[in-house]
């Protein structure tokens, strides 16, 4: 995997590319934002990371740590616009920015679940909208309304740019975690009204790196300024830490797979090396698997479940490669309990599922569905992964109120 270089700090009279927001430079050939010299005087120029990554699908992450987050979003809470929230539809944990009210002040916000294509099932239900409304203000945001959208394939774009048409407002932001889709769906918005997408878009987090302002004019003759923001990294998912061949096994491309396991007791699952789940004690029961279709998972007795995890990992379990195993960190045991083995204390974290089943979250890995029925085990995962628990999203979530 790339290092990730640090975004030096701009100077608001600087030109940037228009394709990541660095400011452009023919100084340093290494860092963000080089541009020979000879091509600085062609219109919208784009630096040499944009044009490698658009055009030999180089991957060169920059990570834009808190600081220089801060420092670009800030913009908002200057220049107030629409925010389009962006959340990835796979990682909804993962993509939630801690704190985000303090980088955009009294900005209007629209949550933007993107990339449902991946998903098996519509989410478009009032449960789901409001699931994501109460997960959002707990972050101390409040948005006005929840979409459900694929950069991708264009779901749900056509009805978003007629109500940014008809809305009156004149600028609109998109804001998010790194990787959620930001520049992709701009893109497909900018190419209904201009007919380009000038954006940078790639497969590793860290894509875009300054803010980008682009002004459009609307159908109605109106004026737009669509402004795309970087994302944020927080080392606290998969995709943020894995290298590109890592990366490819465990993000999924295509619409998930769900994989149903009848467990009994004395049976494990490992989800590729990620993370594995020991069912300790409890009924026989069907464990549902949501992960990238491309991801290996094991069934294994739970005596040999450790024996693969540290012998036989690289020839069946495949991902991760050594050395993101060295970057995710070793598997720390947290306690699962549903049914009667609910709430029993334990040392360590404890996951509790209720009676109506739940989702065991993995940030930016999926999730496993437990029906709620006697459970009792262990989920092993990288210290470095987010871990949470949420009502059932493909049961729960997707029923009609
Ligand atoms: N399946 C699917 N993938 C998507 C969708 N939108 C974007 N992606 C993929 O997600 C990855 C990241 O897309 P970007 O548009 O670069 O994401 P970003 O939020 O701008 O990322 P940063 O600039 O790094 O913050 C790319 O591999 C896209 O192809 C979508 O609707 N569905
Ligand atoms: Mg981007
Ligand atoms: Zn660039
Ligand atoms: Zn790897």
């Amino acid at each position: 995997m790339t290092e990730p270089t640090s975004l030096p700090a701009r100077d608001n009279t600087q030109e940037v590319c228009s394709g990541c927001g660095a400011p452009l430079q023919s100084v340093h050939e290494q860092a963000p934002g080089y541009l020979p010299v000879a091509a600085r005087d062609r219109a919208q120029p784009v630096c040499r990371r944009c044009f490698r990554i658009r055009h030999y699908g180089e991957f060169s992450p920059v990570a834009v740590g808190p600081e220089a987050y801060a420092r670009e979003v800030a913009r908002i809470s200057r220049q107030p616009g629409l925010v389009l929230y962006l959340l990835d539809a796979f990682d909804l944990q993962g993509s939630l920015i801690p704190a985000l009210s303090r980088y955009i002040g009294a900005a209007p916000v629209q949550a933007v679940v993107n990339k449902a294509d991946l998903l098996p099932t519509d989410l478009a239900t009032p449960s789901f909208s409001q699931w994501v409304r109460r997960a959002l203000a707990a972050t101390g945001v409040q948005v006005q309304g929840v979409r459900l959208v694929s950069g991708r394939t264009g779901q749900g774009v056509a009805q978003l740019a007629e109500w940014l048409e008809h809305s009156g407002i004149s600028r609109v932001y998109a804001v998010g975690m790194a990787n959620v889709g930001k520049s992709t769906l701009l893109n497909r918005l900018l190419h209904r009204w201009t007919e380009r997408s000038p954006l940078t878009e790639s497969k590793v987090p860290g894509t875009t790196l300054g803010t980008v302002a682009l002004d459009v004019t609307l159908p109605s003759g109106r004026r737009l300024t669509v402004i795309d923001t970087p994302g944020l990294m927080r080392m606290r998912r998969a995709v943020d830490v894995l290298c590109p061949r890592c990366l490819k096994a465990a993000v999924p491309d295509d619409p998930l797979h769900p994989r149903v396991y009848q467990l009994d007791p004395g049976q494990s699952l490992w989800l590729g090396g990620f993370a594995r789940l020991d069912f300790v004690a409890g009924e026989h029961q069907p464990v549902v698997v949501y992960v990238s279709n491309r991801l290996v998972v094991h069934r294994t007795k739970l005596s040999r479940a450790e024996v693969i995890g540290q012998d036989r990992a690289d020839e069946v379990l495949r991902v991760p490669c050594a050395a993101c195993r060295v970057r995710l960190g070793e598997l720390q045991p947290q306690t699962v309990g549903a049914g009667r083995y609910r709430g029993t204390p334990q040392a360590g974290p404890v996951w509790s599922v209720g009676a109506k089943g739940a989702d065991l979250v993995l940030a930016g890995l999926g999730w496993l569905t437990l029906q709620g029925k006697d459970f009792s085990g262990r989920l092993w995962t990288p210290a470095t992964i987010e871990v949470a628990v949420r009502p059932r999203l493909l049961g729960q979530l997707t029923h009609r109120l």
